[in-house]
């Protein structure tokens, strides 16, 4: 235990993050408009209009709105029509929603490694997985930092095996001047209330022709093709118009909410960079960040101070930290003892070091501040 005379908490308490919110007003006239027209789902008005202004600022012309973002992995999987069973390789440094989409729809995981600066999938160790039963690789673009596509499309265009990007963290980000949901064979984003760009709950899937995209848009509505056909096995993945209302109203402050986030990343990569036993993970280098997360690993031996007694240290200062992507997915019970759950050294190292601190437009910068201050001097106190 540290000596906590040096320090005082934050008057308030500072959550991981906060949603934006829009103007309160506006909402409630979207609402009474809704609730005049009496069109509540099913492709209202509302859904295609924030579809196309998503399809627009995501530059993919073949986007469709779903209610959340594991539904979008769902669907992104689906959209491709892989054989049925078999294998997907993919990453355990993630959250549940990534793994558990694999599952649900009858394949099994199998577990790659993640790269030791990004945490990102690691295409060498994703070459090792394949056999001859892999159907796909489903990878993440942890925190949003973009995974190394080219690596992946080298490994996996030799034997033509598909690649879906759980992007949910990467709203906004671009690579080589692009929108990163045009990589692979399909996207999925999240629009969840903890997400940069939000509609409370929600997502959107990314293909890149129009015959996957009127699959994917029958496959949320239950595969109906029409009054008379059911042509897919399709479930309910629909975004409300109360959902799609709230996203209208925010979709124009999605880079005025970047700009802002930058601002405290800068305050964080200022105060943090020259500590020894601290690694910025998201350093938003080689392509254009969004900031979805702000994210270093601790160094145990050099810091005097384990992760976890940080993140209890912060939390005794009012600053709520997160552990993601703590504990594991390949540690989940169902999966735990599937041979490449043992295969993951890098991932485990990271599982114990890794802190995602405060971040979110509205966060002052003095908070920001006062957090670099509370980390330096735990760990000054603690070595
Ligand atoms: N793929 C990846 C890689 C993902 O990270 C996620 C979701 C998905 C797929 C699935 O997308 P969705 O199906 O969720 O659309 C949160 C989010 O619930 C989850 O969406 C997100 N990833 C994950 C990384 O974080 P928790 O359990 O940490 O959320 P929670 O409720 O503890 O909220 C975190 C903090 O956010 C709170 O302490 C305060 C703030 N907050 C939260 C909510 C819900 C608010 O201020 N207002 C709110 O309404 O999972």
């Amino acid at each position: 235990m540290i000596d906590r005379e040096y320090l005082s908490a934050w008057p308030q308490s500072i959550p991981i993050t906060q949603p934006t919110m829009p103007d309160v007003q506006d909402y409630i006239d979207s609402v009474k408009d809704i609730f005049a027209s009496k069109w509540l789902t099913n492709n209202g008005k509302y859904h295609r209009q924030l579809e196309t202004r998503v399809a627009e600022y995501c530059e993919c012309p073949h986007t469709s709105l779903v209610n959340n973002g594991t539904m979008a992995i769902l669907l992104a999987i689906a959209a491709l029509e892989l054989e049925d069973g078999g294998e997907i390789i993919t990453t355990p440094f993630t959250f549940a929603a990534s793994t558990h989409s694999i599952d649900w729809l009858g394949y099994d995981p199998v577990f790659a490694d993640i790269d030791p600066v990004t945490g990102n999938i690691c295409p060498k160790s994703v070459k090792d997985r394949i056999t001859p039963k892999t159907r796909a690789v489903l990878a993440v673009h942890v925190y949003g930092t973009p995974c190394d596509h080219e690596a992946l499309s080298e490994v996996c265009s030799e034997r033509n095996i598909p690649i879906i990007y759980d992007a949910a963290h990467a709203f906004g980000v671009k690579v080589g001047g692009e929108n990163i949901f045009r990589l692979g064979d399909a996207s999925s984003t999240s629009f969840h209330a903890t997400k940069l760009f939000s509609t409370v709950e929600g997502g959107a899937v990314f293909v890149h022709n129009a015959e996957a995209k009127e699959r994917v848009d029958k496959l949320k509505n239950f595969g109906i093709l029409n009054e008379n056909k059911i042509q897919y096995s399709g479930l309910n993945m629909k975004q409300s118009e109360m959902h799609s209302a709230f996203g209208l109203l925010l979709i124009d402050s999605v880079n005025a909410e970047i700009a802002k986030r930058a601002e405290i990343a800068k305050i964080y990569a200022e105060g943090l960079s020259d500590i020894d036993s601290v690694t910025i993970v998201t350093k938003g280098e080689g392509f254009e960040p969004n900031w979805a997360y702000y994210t270093i690993l601790i160094d145990e031996e050099k810091a005097g101070i384990g992760r976890d007694q940080l993140y209890d240290e912060l939390k005794n200062l009012n600053i709520f930290t997160r552990r993601y992507f703590y504990p594991l997915t390949s540690r989940v019970p169902k999966y735990e003892n599937l041979p490449s759950a043992a295969m993951v050294p890098v991932a485990q190292q990271w599982e114990k070091q890794v802190l995602c601190l405060p971040i979110y437009g509205a966060l002052e910068k003095a908070a920001a501040k006062f957090i670099v201050q509370s980390i330096r001097k735990i760990i000054e106190l603690s070595s």
